[in-house]
């Protein structure tokens, strides 16, 4: 049985990587922020109580910004593989945290790596590791994009990826470690942040037709992104460290699409027509915009046998149906009196 160790196991991947890999067989151990509220509801559906069962799931509290945690938690579970998912992954607020930042995902990489290739040094199992980059490093090169398109980030959060991508090349390359690149195209799913556009579109166009919300305020609608579907990423992870050697790979659906056609599909399957409630707000804007991503991603296909499963009206509609079911469920709380507060439009 292979142990596996995820940074970042309560965002949107985390929770689909370990589900994907107890599904395996996996003893999975994830690494959590500390904080006020609880913060583990996309994994609760998986986790039980240690006390009361032999857990295949087990939590560690740590933060990237905390080397000498983040060593010793790896002393601790010994995986056999490692998959850094951790970041402040929205592009639009590293424009107002930049230096924070570059030091979770930048420098936050580099010491997960050097705790790895410490912990090798020191007698410890060998250690494959997955680092989550983006497309965003490729920002303002022209579409298609693959693993041999320059980077040219637009934004402290794409410098930051692109930062840690050649760090991990270069761990691979110094010292022989199992490093390789995920450049994984944006990919979306009903646990998608509710703050990153896709989801912020669902849900509130859910809210919208039941009544409890009339406008949407965003920010351009002409950028262009290649849209998959989470848990079909996921699987390419850990494909990616199955191989029988380490390196970077695009994982993309070879189709991109505007906020607009998003917005256009969603309205369809939401039965609203969208322009009535839709609104420019400038705040949303970004300082400098990607335009158009679009993936190419035959080296997976060729060399994982990696393909999505997927398509872009299928994505759509299932968070657009996931949705209108949570927002009925609001509705249901709000006429039995309790509190329902719609925070879709105060933040980025
Ligand atoms: P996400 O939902 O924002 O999850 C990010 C995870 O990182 C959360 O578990 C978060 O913890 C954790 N985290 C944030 N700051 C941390 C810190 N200082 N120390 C430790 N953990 C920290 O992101 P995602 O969509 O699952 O993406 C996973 C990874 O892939 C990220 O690295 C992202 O940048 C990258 N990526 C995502 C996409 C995409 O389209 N989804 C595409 C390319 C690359 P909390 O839950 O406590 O906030
Ligand atoms: O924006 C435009 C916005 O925030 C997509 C992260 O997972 O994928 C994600 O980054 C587009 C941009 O995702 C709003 O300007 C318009 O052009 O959903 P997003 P992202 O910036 O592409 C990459 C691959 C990652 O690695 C990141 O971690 O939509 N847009 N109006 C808006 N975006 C937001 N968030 N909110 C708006 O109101």
């Amino acid at each position: 049985m292979k142990t596996a160790l995820i940074f970042g196991i309560t965002g949107q991947d985390g929770s689909f990587l370990a589900e994907f890999l107890l599904g395996k067989g996996y003893d999975v151990h994830g690494v959590i922020r500390r904080a006020s509220t609880f913060n583990t509801d996309r994994i609760d559906a998986v986790y039980r109580d240690p006390h009361e069962n032999r857990a295949a799931l087990r939590l560690h509290y740590g933060d990237m910004s905390d080397g000498t945690g983040l060593r010793r938690v790896i002393a601790q579970v010994s995986p056999d593989e490692i998959y850094n998912l951790a970041a402040q992954s929205h592009v639009r607020v590293s424009f107002d945290q930049a230096e924070y930042t570059a030091d979770v995902v930048g420098t936050g990489t580099l010491r997960a790596l050097e705790a790895v290739r410490d912990h090798m040094k020191a007698g410890g199992k060998p250690v494959r590791f997955y680092q989550a980059g983006s497309s965003e490093m490729f920002g303002a090169a022209a579409p298609p994009q693959n693993e041999a398109t320059p980077f040219y980030p637009r934004s402290p959060y794409a410098v930051s990826k692109v930062a840690a991508h050649w760090y991990a090349v270069n761990y691979r390359e110094a010292y022989g470690l199992f490093v390789s690149n995920g450049i994984l195209f944006n990919h979306e799913s009903e646990r998608r942040g509710e703050t990153f556009v896709t989801r912020k579109i669902t849900r509130a166009l859910g809210r919208i037709k039941l009544g409890m919300q009339d406008k949407l305020y965003l920010g351009n609608l002409e950028a262009k992104r290649d849209w998959g579907y989470a848990g079909d990423y996921v699987e390419a992870m850990w494909m990616m460290l199955q191989a029988p050697r380490p390196g970077d790979y695009v994982i993309s659906t070879g189709e991109s699409h505007s906020v607009r056609e998003f917005l256009d599909l969603a309205g369809e399957y939401s039965g609203l027509d969208w322009t009535r409630h839709v609104e420019t707000d400038p705040r949303y804007f970004r300082p400098s915009e990607v335009d158009h991503l679009r993936g190419d991603s035959s080296k997976a296909l060729s060399e994982l046998g990696w393909r999505p499963k997927m398509d872009f009206p299928k994505l759509v509609r299932l968070m657009v149906e996931q949705d209108l079911d949570l927002a009925q469920q609001e509705r249901t709380l709000a006429e039995a009196g309790h509190r329902v507060v719609l925070r879709g439009s105060a933040h980025r």
